[in-house]
């Protein structure tokens, strides 16, 4: 693997991105956000510190092979390339371990192992999974899906993973099931990154769909990225991927999936709920109050500062297949 180091003016442009949160409670955590050191850990002072940094961004990618994969030949490639591993392993959004993309390091403490899922609710078979029967009882595939955040900056992500549709089968969910609500792990004890006060935010991280949205074809459980077990980064054991939705609907590190006949509330719904929509299609006509959707920054290849831009296409270009939800 390439050793590619993202250059200080990704971090100066994340700078210029309010993370949300930040945002949302600006006066209060200003303070501690600065004193945190945005992108500290990649641009560390000597030699030597940096290639630790950058051996230990690796070994966090090096995650076990998944075997019997499928390469799904409906989803096998889309208009612009894969972004590199490397660039994908160290820009995430995962707000339990800090509200910078830079958490990479700080989620290595995620505890993965044992991992259970639990799917419950308004289903004729209830029932609590271990994250080795997941990956077994449901054929893999690989799927090469664009990826975009409601932030504008966008990627292109081989998962690996079966499609929800596979887990609606096997719980078979009663007629007055219409939600699903997902929920990520938390434990405070535990996760010990958040550089900001956490008791105002409601944890844990908890998303949703309508049942319908859960059943389409594209509605997708990952399990691995780029042939191997998830990095935890990017939301190991278990998470969602709804290709035409912006990112935040697509919950990390999934605990319990749960059948409900209610709109569940969610994570950034609660906090913002002007900026953030229950439903959250990708909509370049829509604008968010601080991004305009109409393009996006598209992150594939480094060194150097390489985002293109480009158009957004309607619900993420994957109108052919979903449309139909929302007419
Ligand atoms: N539990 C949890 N899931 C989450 C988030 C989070 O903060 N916590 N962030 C979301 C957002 S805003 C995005 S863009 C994607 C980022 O996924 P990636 O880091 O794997 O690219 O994860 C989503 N899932
Ligand atoms: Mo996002």
């Amino acid at each position: 693997m390439t050793l590619i180091k993202i250059p200080p003016h990704w971090e100066v442009s994340e700078n210029q991105i309010t993370p949300p949160d930040i945002y949302f409670k600006r006066r209060r955590f200003l303070k501690t956000f600065i004193g945190a050191g945005i992108g500290a850990s990649l641009l560390p002072l000597t030699s030597c510190q940096k290639s630790s940094s950058q051996t230990a961004l690796e070994s966090s990618l090096q995650r076990p092979k998944l075997t019997g994969i499928t390469k799904n030949p409906a989803f096998a490639k889309v208009d612009r390339p894969i972004t590199e591993e490397i660039l994908a392993g160290q820009y995430n959004n995962f707000y339990e371990f800090g509200g910078t993309k830079n958490i990479w390091l700080k989620a290595q403490k995620l505890p993965t192992d044992p991992w259970k899922v639990e799917v419950s609710g308004l289903v004729k078979n209830p029932k609590t999974y271990d994250i080795e029967d997941l990956k077994t009882k449901f054929p893999l595939e690989e799927r090469v899906y664009r990826f975009r955040c409601v932030e504008a900056w966008s990627m292109v992500l081989p998962w690996v993973g079966f499609p929800m549709k596979a887990l609606i089968n096997a719980v078979e969910p009663t007629s007055s099931a219409k939600f699903v609500r997902f929920t990520s792990f938390y434990d405070p004890d535990v996760i010990p990154g958040p550089t900001f006060h956490l008791g105002s935010l409601p944890w844990p991280y908890q998303e949703g769909l309508r049942i319908e949205e859960m059943a389409n074809e594209l509605a997708f459980f990952a399990v691995g990225l780029y042939g191997h077990d998830l990095p935890k980064q990017h939301g190991a054991p278990l998470r969602m991927v709804i290709p035409w939705k912006y990112g935040f609907k697509g919950a990390k590190s999934i605990v319990k999936i749960e059948f409900i006949d209610q709109k569940p509330a969610t994570y950034w719904n609660t906090l913002v709920p002007n900026e953030y929509s229950f439903e959250a299609n990708v909509n370049p006509n829509k604008p968010h109050p601080r991004w305009s959707q109409a393009t996006e920054k598209f992150i594939s290849k480094g060194p150097g500062l390489s985002w293109d831009i480009k158009e957004t296409l309607p619900y993420n270009g994957y109108g052919e297949y979903v449309a139909s939800l929302y007419s």
